[in-house]
């Protein structure tokens, strides 16, 4: 049976380049995101395969009406990919705007949650499924100006973690992919309000791109059913960490 995959953010980045992938590896994909012009492209693109779902992840009944909103043959998904995503801002925590702090906490954990939610007991019901989340190393290495996005990563980590300890007895697995430097997606142009600045992010750096997620997405997916990867932290080779700071004087 061909199984359902649901995608949050495949309008760009990480997202498009999974629900590309699982397509073209034979698995029916459910792309959502706000923007509908780009769903409709990835539609025409992929053919019937592919659903298009506009779907904003702050719109709470939105997400709590998932399930029986989708149409007939689409509604039993078989995999979640948690991607919707975003961080806002650079700035050191005590000049930060609070409102970009509110929206990253709406998205990446509000929506991350309430999707997970909704999507959960079907997998449990039907006792099959998988849940792959998008964290990042910024929930598990601080840096300047990491201050709120690193804190949402990090709890994305541990609910993941979490819902395997909830998940244990069942067929549901449940994984968390951490990425670092990654180019190739509009995460830095979104961040940092500004095109040159993003691009600067990526100067003289082999970062890694969207078709690398996707092809560990697929491979994770791939395994067979008695194995769970319940975290995969990944960097490009051109980054490390960095180490502790010290203020002297
Ligand atoms: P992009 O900015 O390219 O893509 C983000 C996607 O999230 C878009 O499709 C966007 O769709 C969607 N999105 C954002 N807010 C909402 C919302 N409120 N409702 C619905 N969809 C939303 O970024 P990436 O592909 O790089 O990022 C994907 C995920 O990976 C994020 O969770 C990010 O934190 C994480 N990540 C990124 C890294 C990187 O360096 N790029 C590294 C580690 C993790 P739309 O605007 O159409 O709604
Ligand atoms: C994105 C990676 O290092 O910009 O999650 O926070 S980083």
């Amino acid at each position: 049976m061909t199984q359902i995959v649901l995608v949050t953010g495949a309008t760009a980045g990480f997202g498009k380049a999974i629900a590309e992938r699982l397509v073209q590896d034979g698995y029916r994909v459910i792309a959502t995101g706000r923007r509908r012009d780009r769903l409709e492209a990835l539609a025409g693109a992929l053919g019937p395969a592919l659903l298009p779902l506009v779907l904003d992840m702050d719109d709470s009944a939105a997400l709590r009406a998932l399930p029986a909103s989708l149409p007939d043959g689409w509604q039993e998904v078989d995999i979640l990919i948690n991607n919707a995503g975003l961080a806002l801002g650079m700035g050191k925590a005590q000049d930060s705007a609070v409102a970009d702090w509110r929206q990253m906490i709406e998205t990446n954990i509000a929506g991350l949650v309430e999707i997970t939610h909704a999507l959960l007991p079907g997998m449990v019901a039907r006792d099959r499924g998988h849940i792959i989340s998008i964290g990042s190393t910024a929930g598990i290495y601080p840096y300047l100006g990491g201050n709120v996005y690193g804190g949402t990563k990090a709890f994305v980590a541990q609910f993941m973690r979490n819902l395997r300890c909830d998940l244990l007895g069942t067929k549901v697995r449940a994984t968390n992919l951490e990425p670092g430097l990654c180019g190739g997606s509009e995460f830095s142009n979104v961040r940092l309000r500004d095109d040159a600045k993003a691009a600067a992010v990526y100067q003289d750096t082999h970062p890694i791109q969207p078709e690398d997620i996707a092809e560990t997405v697929a491979w994770v997916l791939g395994l067979p059913a008695h194995v769970n990867i319940n975290r995969i932290e990944m960097m490009p080779t051109c980054q490390a960490a960095g180490g502790l700071a010290v203020a002297r004087g």
